[in-house]
């Protein structure tokens, strides 16, 4: 071989793996070191998915939609795509009470058999938990002063506190699939910590008290055996690196990184919530190379879509360049009396709503995973 010819050969070899090199994504590693076999599956799994697209996700999905509630086999996502979601939020708000029901009517017997089914068909779970206030009593909205105290390791409703981990713990050891396999969780407790209004919020305890219940709730579930948790760490809008990291329990802790932010104002006189999600994602994506985390947009959502291209402008616009693993659009509820004052309160099209076709046209987009996509992928196998 002369050597005009071996230097270019050695060229597009060097080419040909730096490109392998630059699309393998950086090794990651659950936080729980002796998570299940599945749970590691899905979390390396997902580090993969995320170069292909992201999951798009609905809370309550199965149980109700806008003009019905507990249809098998219904989901207002499918009736406007033909596709279900590829990721689930379930909230375990009632729980600690021992309700037969979520505290939006999401009975718990009926909860865990769509987790089930969802992981049968291999799609992904994740689970909120709006908990009572321990110190009042009241709902997760109470914010009575010191009530993050009081169930720390000495504070007067530990105890108590102890139990309702107790009940979750029990709660996820009880998911198994048909396979017999506990059902790997993607776990959010103490969601949108960097806002006001839940017992645990910044506002309502020091970073290191609220660091000291994150660790002491994923010890506790570990020493109860809970091993099939992806932890995720959730704030609100945040303005800074060190505002997104002022409460991080660690990075033996946390597994992906996240932020809830929704759409208010109208996006045809105002683009202030795709820069403001576009600049947080930034921070969280800075945040999650340095620590070989993943990133989420685990809430969003503009309340009965009232804009015609918010799924393929605002939130594409929202998401950008970000390699994120999954978007959770909130609820569909339908007419909801008990909000002050009473409205429609629903953030998915639902089969006849005017926008649906925008939503349609999301779904047709590459990036976009659905339950379809997620199937092909095995998720939870090696
Ligand atoms: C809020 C609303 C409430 C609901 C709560 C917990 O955003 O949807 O109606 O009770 O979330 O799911």
């Amino acid at each position: 071989m002369n050597q005009k010819k071996y230097v270019f050969l050695a060229y597009l070899f060097a080419c040909i793996s730096c490109k392998t090199i630059a699309q393998q994504p950086a090794p990651i590693q659950l936080s729980d070191t002796k998570a299940t076999a599945e749970t590691v599956n899905l979390f390396q799994n997902l580090n993969k998915l995320k170069e292909k697209g992201f999951m798009f996700g609905h809370q309550d999905d199965l149980a109700y939609g806008v003009n019905w509630k507990y249809e098998a086999g219904r989901s207002d996502v499918k009736d406007v795509t033909g596709d279900y979601p590829a990721i689930y939020g379930w909230d375990l708000g009632g729980l600690e009470k021992n309700q037969e029901k979520n505290l939006d009517g999401v009975p718990f017997n009926k909860m865990k058999q769509y987790i089930k089914e969802i992981y049968d068909r291999g799609g992904v779970i994740t689970i909120s938990w709006h908990q009572d206030n321990p110190l009042t009593g009241k709902d997760a909205w109470d914010t009575t002063p010191k009530s993050l105290a009081s169930v720390l390791p000495r504070g007067n409703k530990h105890d108590k506190f102890n139990a309702w981990l107790d009940k979750s713990a029990k709660f996820f050891l009880s998911l198994k699939g048909s396979d017999g396999k506990l059902i790997p969780i993607l776990y959010r407790p103490y969601h949108e910590l960097t806002g006001t209004w839940f017992w645990w919020c910044q506002n309502n305890g020091t970073p290191e008290e609220f660091k000291t219940l994150w660790k002491y709730t994923v010890d506790y579930l570990k020493k109860k055996g809970v091993h099939n948790l992806i932890y995720v760490y959730n704030t609100s809008d945040f303005k800074t690196k060190e505002d997104f990291l002022k409460h991080y329990p660690g990075n033996d802790y946390a597994d992906i990184l996240s932020f809830d932010t929704y759409q208010y104002e109208d996006p045809s006189k105002s683009k202030s919530f795709e820069q403001n999600v576009n600049r947080q994602f930034s921070i969280i994506d800075e945040v999650a190379k340095e620590n070989n985390k993943l990133i989420a947009f685990a809430e969003t959502g503009y309340e009965q879509i009232p804009y015609n291209k918010w799924w393929t402008e605002t939130l594409m616009n929202a998401i950008g360049k970000y390699k994120i693993s999954f978007v959770v659009a909130w609820r569909n509820h339908g007419y909801n009396e008990y909000m002050n004052p009473p409205k429609m309160h629903y953030y998915v099209p639902y089969k006849g709503h005017p926008n649906e076709n925008d939503f349609i046209d999301f779904y047709n987009l590459k990036p976009t995973l659905f339950q379809s996509d997620v199937t092909k992928e095995n998720l939870y196998k090696k």
